[in-house]
C-alpha cells in the first residue's frame, strides 16, 4: 500500500515528505495506522548523524499513537481496529531479560532493530523499489507503519491518541526513571538537570513519589515555570552562578540530593549530575542519550565514597505490561499529558517540530496524520 511519511535521506538534511510504499505484516508482525506522533530529541540526534546507529535513508520517529490495520499469520495479542502504542523496548516474554524479572530490555527483536530492518532481516518501506529502513522498531514518521506485535501495547479505545503517543517515549521515561530504577522515597530530594519532556516528567514523577524538595536545573528559564506548576521546589539556571552548580546544589541541600536525573544527553553535565549527590548513598540515573564516541569520567572516589551511577531506558517500564496502566493514569487525571502538547502540526510540517525543539520553543510538537 501507499503511505505518506517523512524519510530521511541523510543526516542533517530536513526530512522529505514522500510517497512511499509499504508491504503488508508477515508472521508475527502488525500493520498500524499512525494517527499521531511526537518528536523527541532522541530523534533529532540521530538526524544529526551522531548515533552509532543512525542509518540513512530511514524513517525516524517513536511516539506514536495508532489503530491496527492488518495483523500478520500467528499474531494473537491484538486485532484489528485495536487502539497502540508503539514499544521501542518490546516485551517477548520468553528471553532470559525478559524472564530475569530485573530489567525491561528484551533482546527478542533488538539486534534487527538496531540495524533497522524487521526481524527477518528485511524492511517493510520502499520507494522506487529501493529500501528505506526502520528506526527503534517503530518509525512513526509515516501513516502506515509495520510492527512486531511484541513491540505494541494495547491501549483504551477512550484515550486521545494525540495526547497518549507521549507515553510511547517522553512522559513514560521520566516518570518510570523516578519509580523503577531510582526507586525515590518520600521525602526524598532531587535534581533534575534538563527540563524537556523527559525531565519534566521526572518531576511529576518525583510529585507521585513525595519527594521532600525537587529541584530543576536548566539553561533555558522559559521551561521553569511549567517545572514549578508541575511541583518543582527551586528553579535553577547554572549560568547564573559563577560557582559549579554541582558546588550549588551541594550548599543548597546540606551536602547533596538524595537522586539526580540527567535528561539532556550531555556528557558535562552527567558529571555534575552524579557529583551534586550525597556521600554515601546519592545516585545519579542518567536518561540522557550521548553522541557517538562520547564518554562519561569522574574521579573513581566520587564511588569510593558512596555514590551511584545507574542509567535507564524507557524508565524501565516493560511496555506491553504497564503501559496501558499509564494511559488509564493519564485519563484519571494522575499523569499531565496535555501540559507537554506545545505544538500541534500535520506531518507536513514535521520539520519546523525539529526547529522548535533545537530553538528550545515548547516542550513537545505532536504531529497528525
Ligand atoms: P529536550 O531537548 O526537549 O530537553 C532538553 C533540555 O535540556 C532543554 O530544556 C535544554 O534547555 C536543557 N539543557 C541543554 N543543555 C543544558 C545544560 N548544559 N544544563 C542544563 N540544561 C540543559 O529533550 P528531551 O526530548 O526531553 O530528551 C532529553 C534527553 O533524554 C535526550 O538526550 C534524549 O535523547 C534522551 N532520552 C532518553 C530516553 C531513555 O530511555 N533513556 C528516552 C527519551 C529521551
Ligand atoms: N542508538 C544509540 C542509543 C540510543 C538510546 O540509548 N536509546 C534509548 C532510548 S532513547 C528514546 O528517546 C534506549 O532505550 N536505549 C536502550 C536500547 O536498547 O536502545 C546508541 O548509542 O547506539
Ligand atoms: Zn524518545
Amino acid at each position: 500500500m501507499k503511505a505518506r511519511a517523512a524519510v530521511a535521506w541523510e543526516a542533517n538534511k530536513p526530512l522529505s515528505i514522500e510517497e512511499i510504499d509499504v508491504q503488508g505484516p508477515k508472521e508475527g508482525e502488525v500493520l498500524v495506522r499512525m494517527v499521531a506522533t511526537g518528536v523527541c530529541h532522541t530523534d533529532a540526534y540521530t538526524l544529526s548523524g551522531m548515533d552509532p546507529e543512525g542509518r540513512f535513508p530511514a524513517i525516524l520517529g517513536h511516539e506514536g499513537g495508532g489503530i491496527v490495520e492488518a495483523v500478520g499469520k500467528g499474531v494473537t495479542s491484538v486485532t484489528v481496529g485495536d487502539h497502540v502504542i508503539p514499544l521501542y523496548t518490546a516485551e517477548c516474554r520468553q528471553c532470559k531479560f525478559c524472564l530475569s524479572g530485573k530489567t525491561n530490555l528484551c533482546s527478542a527483536v533488538r539486534a534487527t532493530q538496531g540495524i533497522g530492518v524487521m526481524p527477518d532481516g528485511s524492511s517493510r518501506f520502499s520507494l522506487n523499489g529501493k529500501p528505506i529502513y526502520h528506526y527503534m522498531g517503530t518509525s512513526t514518521f509515516s501513516e502506515y507503519t509495520v510492527l512486531p506485535e511484541i513491540a505494541l501495547a494495547r491501549i483504551s479505545k477512550a484515550a486521545p491518541l494525540d495526547k497518549v503517543c507521549l507515553l510511547g517515549c517522553g512522559i513514560t521515561t521520566g516518570i518510570g526513571a523516578v519509580h523503577n530504577t531510582a526507586k525515590v522515597e518520600p521525602g526524598a530530594t532531587v535534581a533534575v538537570f534538563g527540563l524537556g519532556a523527559i525531565g519534566l516528567s521526572a518531576i511529576q514523577g518525583a510529585v507521585m513519589a513525595k519527594a521532600g524538595r525537587i529541584i530543576a536545573v536548566d539553561i533555558n528559564p522559559s521551561r521553569f515555570e511549567l517545572a514549578r506548576q508541575l511541583g518543582a521546589t527551586d528553579c535553577i539556571n547554572p549560568q547564573e552562578h559563577s560557582l559549579p552548580i554541582q558546588e550549588v546544589l551541594i550548599d543548597m541541600t546540606d551536602g547533596g540530593v538524595d537522586y539526580s536525573f540527567e535528561c539532556i544527553g550531555n556528557v558535562e553535565v552527567m558529571r555534575q549530575a552524579l557529583e551534586c549527590c550525597h556521600k554515601g548513598w546519592g545516585e545519579s540515573i542518567i536518561i540522557g542519550v550521548a553522541g557517538a564516541g562520547q564518554e562519561i569520567s569522574t574521579r573513581p572516589f566520587q564511588l569510593v565514597t558512596g555514590r551511584v551511577w545507574r542509567g535507564s531506558a524507557f524508565g524501565g517500564v516493560k511496555g506491553r505490561t504497564e503501559l496501558p496502566n499509564y494511559v488509564e493514569r493519564y485519563m484519571s487525571g494522575q499523569i499531565n499529558i496535555d501540559d507537554f502538547v506545545s505544538h500541534n502540526l500535520p506531518l507536513e510540517q514535521i520539520n519546523t517540530a525539529f526547529d522548535l525543539l533545537h530553538q528550545g520553543n515548547g516542550i513537545r510538537t505532536v504531529i497528525h496524520f
